[in-house]
């Protein structure tokens, strides 16, 4: 594939055509219900208060820079050959289980990338990478904890001494609290969902931004996992808790729930809604990075809904019928339902298809698996939201 034979060099960086959507059938369908969330389930999960909360215990470990960057005699042969083979190299957030593992397999196994497993669990990781297979020269895992804006830091301290260049960042990791009935916090004082979910990608999106516009990978790209629950143009957008950011006085006054709440709306705590609240930052921080940086990065920015993948670890929270009932529900009745494996794939081509270049798409899949541009909910494309989001979230990771 071109994608993956361009040059080291410059001067021969090939340039894609802008993608073209391949399919017009749209999963959108309204649904105006506003149902009240008092049917919430009444079992309680192992919450970690605050108090509790404490720093994963995790190995410290060391990255030593691999040899993917190539050396001066390569260099040399290429330019005589005017053509060689890199591998891109990959950061895929929350790659030690669901759909981050199986992007990080779909990606490894083509031989032509490199990827970066940043996870919170070293250990976790290591094990899920070898449990299915990925061939041990093709990924490194990296300590990444995004619910605190040091350890993101560190991570990506270590990264640039390891010396690789960055083509290719995904901000997949999430964490999903539906039956929590009080907020818990990040290691800086955000309630944790929007903390990991969103500050946690936007800090590190951030402070990789300047690696990506230096890579001279032929299609360099920033994406970042978003969701139809988040997007109230579809009928699962419309099962209650909705997704709604208010004016985002919640997020303005530090989403600590001392003195002040810890939703963005400035609601009472809702688990469920924090994190479709975060996917609409997510989808939001997509296009406000489109707008502010890819005319003079050239970057593709993307967002994406991969289908619902009802058997991962996102619902492990949720009460044992949820999770006996939501894979069959999914499959059986609404027919959204995607495996594992299909949902990698799905990733792995927003990551490397050279028909997917263009820039400020949320893609979704039809019927048939093929790829469209979906639209995304008024409240998900408001850009004033998003600017506004921006600058809100800049002030709080400590940028502005
Ligand atoms: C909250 O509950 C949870 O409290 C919260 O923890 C979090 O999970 C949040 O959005 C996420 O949801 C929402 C709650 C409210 O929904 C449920 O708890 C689901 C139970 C719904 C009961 C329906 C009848 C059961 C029939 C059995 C079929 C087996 C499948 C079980 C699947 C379980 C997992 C989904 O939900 C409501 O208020 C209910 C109505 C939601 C309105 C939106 C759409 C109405 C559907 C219209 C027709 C569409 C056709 C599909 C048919 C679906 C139902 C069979
Ligand atoms: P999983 O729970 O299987 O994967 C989530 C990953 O995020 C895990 O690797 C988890 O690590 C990691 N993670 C959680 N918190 C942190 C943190 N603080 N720092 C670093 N990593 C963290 O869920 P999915 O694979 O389903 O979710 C992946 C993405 O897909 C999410 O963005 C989700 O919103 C999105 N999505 C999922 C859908 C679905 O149906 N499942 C539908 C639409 C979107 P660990 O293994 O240590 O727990
Ligand atoms: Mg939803 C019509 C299709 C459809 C789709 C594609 C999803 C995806 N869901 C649909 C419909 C419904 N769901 C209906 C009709 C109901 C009421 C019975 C319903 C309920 C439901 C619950 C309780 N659905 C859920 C939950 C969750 O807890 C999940 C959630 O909201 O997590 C935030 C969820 C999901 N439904 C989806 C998808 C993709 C999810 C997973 C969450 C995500 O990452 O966005």
């Amino acid at each position: 594939m071109a994608l993956h034979t361009a040059s080291i060099l410059p001067s021969t960086v090939s340039i894609y055509k802008e993608g073209k959507s391949n399919s017009s059938l749209k999963e959108t369908a309204f649904f105006g219900v506003s149902l009240s969330s008092n049917l919430k389930a009444e079992f309680s999960s192992s919450l970690i208060s605050r108090k509790n909360l404490r720093k994963k215990e995790l190995p410290l470990v060391t990255i030593k820079a691999q040899t993917a960057t190539t050396s001066p005699a390569i260099k040399q042969a290429a330019t005589e050959e005017k053509k060689t083979l890199r591998k891109g190299n990959v950061i895929v957030t929350g790659a030690s289980s669901g759909l981050g593992l199986a992007t990080a397999k779909a990606l490894a196994e083509t031989g032509k990338w490199h990827v970066i497993m940043a996870c919170r669990n070293f250990l976790k990781a290591e094990k899920a990478a070898k449990s299915v297979g990925i061939p041990k020269e093709n990924y490194t895992v990296m300590h990444l904890d995004l619910a605190s804006f040091d350890s993101v830091r560190q991570f990506v301290d270590n990264f640039k001494l390891s010396g690789r260049p960055l083509d290719v960042l995904v901000c997949n990791a999430a964490v999903y609290l539906p039956t929590a009935k009080e907020p818990t916090f990040t290691a800086d004082g955000f309630e944790l969902s929007v903390g990991t979910n969103h500050l946690g990608h936007f800090l590190l999106s951030r402070l990789l931004l300047e690696d990506l516009k230096q890579s001279d990978y032929p299609s360099k790209r920033l994406i970042i996992v978003g969701s139809i629950t988040g997007n109230t143009n579809t009928l699962a957008g419309n099962v209650p808790p909705k997704a709604n950011l208010g004016d985002l006085r919640g997020l303005s006054g530090g989403l600590s729930g001392v003195n002040s709440s810890p939703m963005i709306d400035g609601g009472e705590f809702d688990g469920a809604k924090a994190y479709k609240d975060s996917k609409v930052c997510n989808m939001l921080t997509m296009q406000e990075f489109h707008r502010r940086f890819h005319e003079e990065t050239e970057i593709t920015f993307a967002s994406l809904y991969p289908g619902c993948i009802a058997t991962t670890g996102l619902f492990r929270e949720h009460i044992p019928l949820f999770r006996l009932l939501f894979p069959p529900f999914q499959k059986y009745i609404t027919k959204g339902y995607v495996s594992e494996e299909e949902a990698g794939q799905r990733l792995a081509q927003v990551v490397s298809d050279p028909n997917l270049t263009k820039s400020g798409v949320y893609w979704s899949w039809n019927k048939n698996s093929s790829s469209f541009e979906n639209q995304l909910s008024k409240e998900a494309s408001d850009a004033e939201k998003a600017r506004k989001l921006w600058e809100i979230s800049e002030k709080l990771v400590g940028l502005a």
